[in-house]
């Protein structure tokens, strides 16, 4: 049995032994953190290619930040397996950083984790007093809601055989300025004494704030609504980019005149909100809130409009190839970027998909270059372009992506490949004044035609 003050010892000492459960782009950079700090790692995937990647040294992940940190074969303290019963066994604590989609009806999938929860507890051994944590993004009510009843029915009891805590994952991909080493926690727990050894334990992990905050459904709180806030905040821009062109302003313009008092926040408007967190986080809230019958209109109508950006933007193009004199029919359009966020190679929930979808069912052709992602990462029906200079005969290029790779383009010499010169600033983040310059005829998001 591990005492709490047994905790304590081993994480002052450096000999607690911590699990990590799915190892994608949040478990694997959080294993080799607590690997860093000097901690022996099991680490835990059921992708028998993400166990082979990591044990030869490899990045499965796709996130570009990982890329170089994996321990190399043979490294001590590093034990990486399909296998929780191999694992679960050797640990005192274990982290488990699944995925929680959600469903095609916009419902929470917490199948991962009452999977991930199942394989763990079924491994504990009795009296272990081993501490089980969450990570992995949830409505408030699900870590207890989900793994108390496993537990129960495989007769383990909380505060003699195991533990279980919450502490969100603050990854925030393509961005290694926040990495897991450098990014505040919170961690609730029904115990405070457990709550305290976990603080401990990732106060050896993060140089930034830890914190306990309580109950585990105040710590799964915080983090879904640290995601609806930004989803709310990117919707009240994105309204905005639909009402200042009819009132011929551009929408930037008000912003960087907004963002000149000292509060005011500033968020970008686009062609659409994708990642698996800010689209994905809202509908938690939402379905919590239903559960317990109290209405969340504001988060939802500022999903409705995130959600309508990709076929506002088609709506939008259409008309600006149209009034173009592009013939109906035979409009191509080149998507530039496809990936949900710039400097990284995602493309989960990218508005670019239904942008895509849209424009095709209008009949235009689309093709998408994204210097960041495999070709067999499109969907069918998407030309794939990989290489730009190749890219002949489109009538409008949008940037749906602001990669660098996208800001760096030779748009003099783009300019001469399209049949068409319309351009499309879907992020805000180009020089439209430069490009017109160049030859283009440019337009944007918020911008008045
Ligand atoms: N977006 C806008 N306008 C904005 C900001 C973002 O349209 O002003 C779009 C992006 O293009 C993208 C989507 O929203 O399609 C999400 O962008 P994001 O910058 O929020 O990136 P994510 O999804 O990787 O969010 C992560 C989150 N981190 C964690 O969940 C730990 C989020 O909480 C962070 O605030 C965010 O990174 C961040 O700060 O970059």
């Amino acid at each position: 049995m591990n005492s709490l003050s047994d905790i304590a010892v081993k994480i002052t000492s450096g000999h607690l032994r911590v699990g990590i459960v799915g190892l994608g782009y949040v478990g694997l950079p959080t294993a080799i953190g607590f690997h860093e700090a000097g901690f022996e790692v099991w680490g835990v995937d059921v992708s028998q290619r993400t166990v082979d990647m990591v044990l030869q040294g490899k990045n499965p992940t796709g996130d570009p930040d990982v890329d170089g940190i994996v321990p190399a074969p043979g490294t001590e303290r590093w034990h990486i397996t399909t296998s929780s019963a191999e694992a679960v066994p050797h640990c005192d604590v274990i982290l488990v950083t699944v995925p929680t989609p959600i469903t095609h009806d916009l419902k929470p999938d917490l199948s991962y984790v009452a999977g991930a929860g199942r394989d763990v507890f079924q491994a504990i051994q009795k009296g272990s007093g081993t501490i089980v944590v969450l990570e992995s993004t949830v409505y408030p009510g699900v870590t207890a809601q989900t793994w108390l009843p496993i537990i129960e029915e495989l007769g383990l009891v909380i505060g003699e055989d195991l533990e279980i805590a919450y502490c969100p994952e603050r990854f925030n991909p393509g961005d290694p300025a926040h990495g897991v080493r450098q990014v505040a926690r919170v961690i609730g727990c029904s115990n405070p004494e457990v709550g305290a050894a976990l603080v401990a334990l990732y106060q050896r992990l993060t140089t930034e704030d830890v914190r306990y905050v309580g109950k585990l459904e105040v710590a799964e709180a915080a983090k879904v609504i640290e995601n609806v806030q930004r989803d709310i905040n990117i919707a009240l821009v994105n309204e905005l980019a639909r009402i200042f062109p009819a009132l011929d302003v551009d929408v930037e313009d008000v912003l960087s005149a907004a963002a000149t008092k000292w509060n005011f926040h500033r968020y970008t408007p686009g062609v659409g909100v994708g990642g698996h967190c800010i689209p994905v986080d809202p509908y938690y809230m939402i379905q919590r809130a239903a559960d317990v019958g109290v209405p969340a209109g504001l988060i939802t109508a500022a999903r409705a409009v995130n959600r309508s950006m990709p076929s506002h933007v088609a709506g939008v193009l259409s008309d600006l190839m149209w009034n173009a004199g592009v013939p109906a029919g035979e409009a191509k359009v080149l998507l530039l970027g496809w990936s949900y966020k710039a400097e990284v190679g995602d493309p989960r929930e990218t508005p670019a998909e239904p942008l895509a979808e849209t424009l095709m069912a209008k009949g235009i052709a689309v093709g998408a270059w994204d210097p960041h992602l495999e070709s067999n990462m499109f969907p069918a029906g998407v030309e794939v372009v990989s290489n730009i200079s190749e890219a002949e005969g489109y009538d409008m290029a949008v940037l749906v992506t602001a990669h660098k790779a996208c800001l760096s383009i030779d748009w003099a010499a783009l300019v001469k490949q399209m049949r068409t010169p319309l351009i499309y600033d879907g992020r805000r983040v180009l020089d439209l004044d430069d490009l017109t310059s160049k030859g283009w005829k440019a337009y944007a998001v918020g911008r008045p035609v």
